[in-house]
C-alpha cells in the first residue's frame, strides 16, 4: 500500500487553515498505515466534532464523524461488533479528553483494542479557541483572557493508572517520531494513546503572539525531546511510548 491509496484525494484540499498541524498527523498516519500495508477494507476511522475530528472524512476507508465526545463508544462499538476491523480513533484534546473525558477513563480501564490520536492544540479551535482540560496554567484563550488558572489534566496519569496499558507523546516537529509512535499504537493489542503535541495558530496563536504556523512549530521544536534513558513516566516536556502489557511489574 502507497500512503496515497488512504486518502480522498476528491476532498482535497482540507478545511484546515494554512499553517495548521493537523495535517501533519493526518499525513504521517497515512505514513505509518502503508507502512503497516493496512488494506483500507480492514479499516475504520472514528473522530468526533472539531477540527481535528474532520480527519475522519479525509480517510479513503469506511469512517464515522460522530458526535462531539463520543468517538471513543462510537469506536468500540465497531469493534466489538467487528473484532477484524483496525479501529483507529483521531480526534481533539476537547473532544477526547474534555466532553469525552469520562468515555476516555472507561475505553482505557477496560483496554479497549483501539488505536487513538488525540492532537493535543490545548484549546477548544474550532469554536475559537476556549480553554479546555488540557491548557497550561497561564496561557491565555478566548475564555481565559487573564491566563488559565488550572492545571491541566494529566492524560498520561489517567491512561497508565491502569496496570495494562500504552501511552505514548509525540509533536508535530517531530514528524518521524511521530509516524514511528502512531506505526507502534496501530500494532498494540489493546487501547493505544497517542498524545500528539500540535498548536492552532488562528484562534489561539496569535493571541499568544505568535505570528505563524512556522513560529509554533519552531517552539515544539525547542520545547520539547524525545526521551533518552531508563523506562518510565515521560516528564512534561518528554516524547516517548510509556507502556505496561500487564504482565510486568
Ligand atoms: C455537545 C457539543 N458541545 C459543543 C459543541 C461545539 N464544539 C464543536 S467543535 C468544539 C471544539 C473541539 O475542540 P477539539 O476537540 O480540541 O478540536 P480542535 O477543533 O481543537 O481540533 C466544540 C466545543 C458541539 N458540537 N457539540
Amino acid at each position: 500500500m502507497n500512503y496515497k491509496d488512504y486518502i480522498k484525494w476528491d476532498r482535497m484540499p482540507t478545511t484546515w487553515c494554512p499553517g495548521c498541524s493537523i495535517g501533519t498527523v493526518f499525513k504521517q498516519a497515512t505514513f505509518a498505515l502503508a507502512e503497516l500495508g493496512l488494506p483500507s477494507e480492514e479499516l475504520t476511522v472514528v473522530s468526533g466534532i472539531g477540527c481535528s475530528g474532520r480527519a475522519a472524512g479525509y480517510f479513503d476507508v469506511d469512517s464515522v464523524h460522530s458526535t462531539h465526545g463520543r468517538a471513543l463508544p462510537m469506536a468500540e462499538g465497531i469493534k466489538r461488533a467487528n473484532p477484524r476491523l483496525k479501529v483507529l480513533v483521531f480526534s481533539g484534546d476537547g473532544d477526547l479528553v474534555g466532553i469525552g473525558g469520562n468515555h476516555l477513563l472507561h475505553a482505557a480501564r477496560r483496554d479497549v483494542d483501539l488505536a487513538v490520536i488525540c492532537i493535543n492544540n490545548a484549546t477548544y479551535g474550532m469554536t475559537g479557541g476556549q480553554m479546555a482540560p488540557t491548557t497550561p496554567v497561564g496561557m491565555k484563550t478566548l475564555t481565559s483572557p487573564h491566563g488559565s488558572a488550572y492545571a491541566p489534566l494529566n492524560i498520561q496519569g489517567i491512561v497508565t493508572s491502569n496496570k495494562r496499558h500504552w501511552f505514548g507523546r509525540s509533536s508535530t516537529f517531530h514528524i518521524t517520531h511521530l509516524q514511528r509512535t502512531i506505526r507502534e499504537a496501530l500494532e498494540w493489542p489493546g487501547f493505544a494513546f497517542v498524545e500528539v503535541i500540535g498548536f492552532c495558530i488562528e484562534n489561539c496563536g496569535r493571541r499568544l503572539g505568535f505570528k505563524s504556523g512556522h513560529e509554533m512549530l519552531v517552539k515544539l521544536k525547542t520545547d520539547y525531546k524525545p526521551k533518552a534513558g531508563p523506562e518510565g513516566p515521560l516528564g512534561e516536556f518528554q516524547l516517548g511510548v510509556v507502556k505496561n502489557d500487564g504482565q510486568a511489574g
